[in-house]
């Protein structure tokens, strides 16, 4: 099934949670529209809650459209109430301004800058900085009805709550917003903005503002809050958030991450993180319910997201360090990647000498505590049930030596199946 428009493409997806108008499909199909979406730059890196704005950006720059990219350098200083319960912590002016790089650059791997319909960045502190309080009130101010501006989602949960409350500097977040929209639309002609369903009373606002400012008609699209089918929280472990920087969330906990998604969740992520086509994704969909052990689906999921990422070579390493754990060749992997694989696995530290002086494995073993006994260990050898660097340990007179050390420093020992322990030596 190649699909006829983006809208189709969207909707099979299920990316589409609400859109302003019902003609939007149709317009979609006969012109070319540019289109922004805006990210705040409250931290150093995105998270995976912004992936699916991402892949919206990514589908209709595929079908044609122009994305416009917009970095919220200016409304990242006043942080916006939508959804949020409590009132935040307000960035220093620095902050944002080095947050507004990072997330400027993992942007700029998603969407193209070159070749047809280009997309293009824009940082809003460029226009909002300028602004001056009176001329803002005077011309944009008088366009927003307080009255409306109560009954919206956003603030009506902060004014409910009257212990959390709103300030007034949040509660004109929506102004600015609004008049991003107004300027891109001069600007650039923009006329459709996309964002999360958190996002629905902004746009609107700022479709109001346009045509009464500009009399011109402009579109909003939302997409779905990404949830899972257990009722817990998308794109958060107990570690904190997945993000997208990799001195954050290293490519092998990412992917990771992907792998260990519930059978009953990948068909949904297939179609929302991927480029698959439907035909894959329907084959996928069809081998999670006929051989789920297989893990086909998560293991493609895992695959297409970690590689649009961080790119193949993270993702082959990402793939070997999985294999490790099921008793691949751990030589390969560098200490770094050793290190994150076997971060939740018990350490032991132990003097260098018993490499330098060819001392007994098994005498390693009992030193740290790993193993009780010599008779332990030889019952376990004789079951060929211990691993050295996921090799069988044949012979219960085993004597170190440094080709034995991963990374030079490190020993992966197993017991049985699936019970690690790592030995670190120092010098
Ligand atoms: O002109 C704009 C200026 C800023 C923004 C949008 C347009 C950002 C927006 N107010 C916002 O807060 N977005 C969130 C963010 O930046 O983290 C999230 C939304 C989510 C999705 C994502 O951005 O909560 O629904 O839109 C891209």
């Amino acid at each position: 099934m190649a699909f006829k428009t983006l809208f189709e493409e969207l909707q099979w997806r299920g990316m589409i949670h609400q859109t302003t108008h019902p003609e939007l499909a149709e317009k979609l199909h006969q012109e070319k529209f540019t289109l922004y979406c805006g990210f705040d730059p409250t931290s150093d890196s995105l998270h995976i809650g912004s992936l699916l704005p991402i892949m919206g950006l990514v589908h209709f720059q595929r079908w044609g459209h122009k994305p416009i990219v917009l970095v919220g350098g200016g409304t990242g200083l006043i942080g916006d109430p939508s959804g949020k319960k409590d009132e935040r912590q307000l960035q220093s002016k620095e902050d944002i301004e080095k947050n507004a790089q990072g997330i400027k650059k993992q942007l700029s791997h998603f969407i193209s800058f070159e070749g047809d319909s280009p997309a293009i960045m824009v940082n809003n502190a460029d226009w909002l900085c300028e602004l001056y309080l009176l001329d803002f009130l005077r011309d944009i101010g008088k366009h927003f009805s307080v009255n409306v501006m109560l009954t919206k989602d956003a603030i009506r949960q902060r004014l409910e709550d009257r212990e959390h409350g709103i300030s007034y500097t949040e509660f004109t977040y929506c102004l600015l917003q609004s008049y991003d929209y107004l300027h891109l639309c001069k600007n650039f002609d923009c006329r459709l903005q996309i964002g999360g369903s958190d996002q629905w009373g902004n746009i609107v606002s700022g479709m109001e503002l346009t045509r009464r400012l500009l009399g011109k008609e402009t579109y909003g699209l939302t997409l779905p809050l990404v949830t899972k089918a257990d009722g817990t929280k998308f794109g958060k472990t107990e570690s904190g958030n997945i993000w997208l920087d990799a001195n954050k969330t290293t490519p092998y906990r990412f992917y990771q991450f992907w792998i260990n998604q519930a059978d009953a969740d990948t068909p949904k992520y297939l179609r929302y993180f991927t480029l698959l086509s439907a035909e894959e994704i329907e084959e996928l969909e069809r081998q999670i319910q006929t051989e789920p052990h297989k893990r086909a689906g998560q293991k493609a999921l895992a695959r297409e997201i970690t590689r649009m990422v961080h790119g193949e070579t993270a993702l082959q390493s990402a793939i070997r360090a999985s294999e490790a754990m099921f008793g691949g060749d751990l030589h390969q992997l560098e200490l770094s990647v050793l290190e994150d694989v076997f971060s939740d696995v018990p350490h032991a530290e132990a003097p260098i000498n018993y490499i330098t002086e060819n001392q007994f494995l098994l005498d390693l073993l009992i030193n740290t505590g790993i193993l009780e006994s010599k008779g332990e260990g030889k019952r376990l050898i004789k079951n060929g049930g211990l691993y050295i660097n996921n090799e069988r340990v044949t012979e219960d007179t085993l004597r170190l030596n440094e080709n034995y050390l991963l990374g030079g420093s490190l020993l992966v020992i197993r017991l049985g199946k699936k019970d690690y322990r790592l030995i670190q030596f120092l010098k």
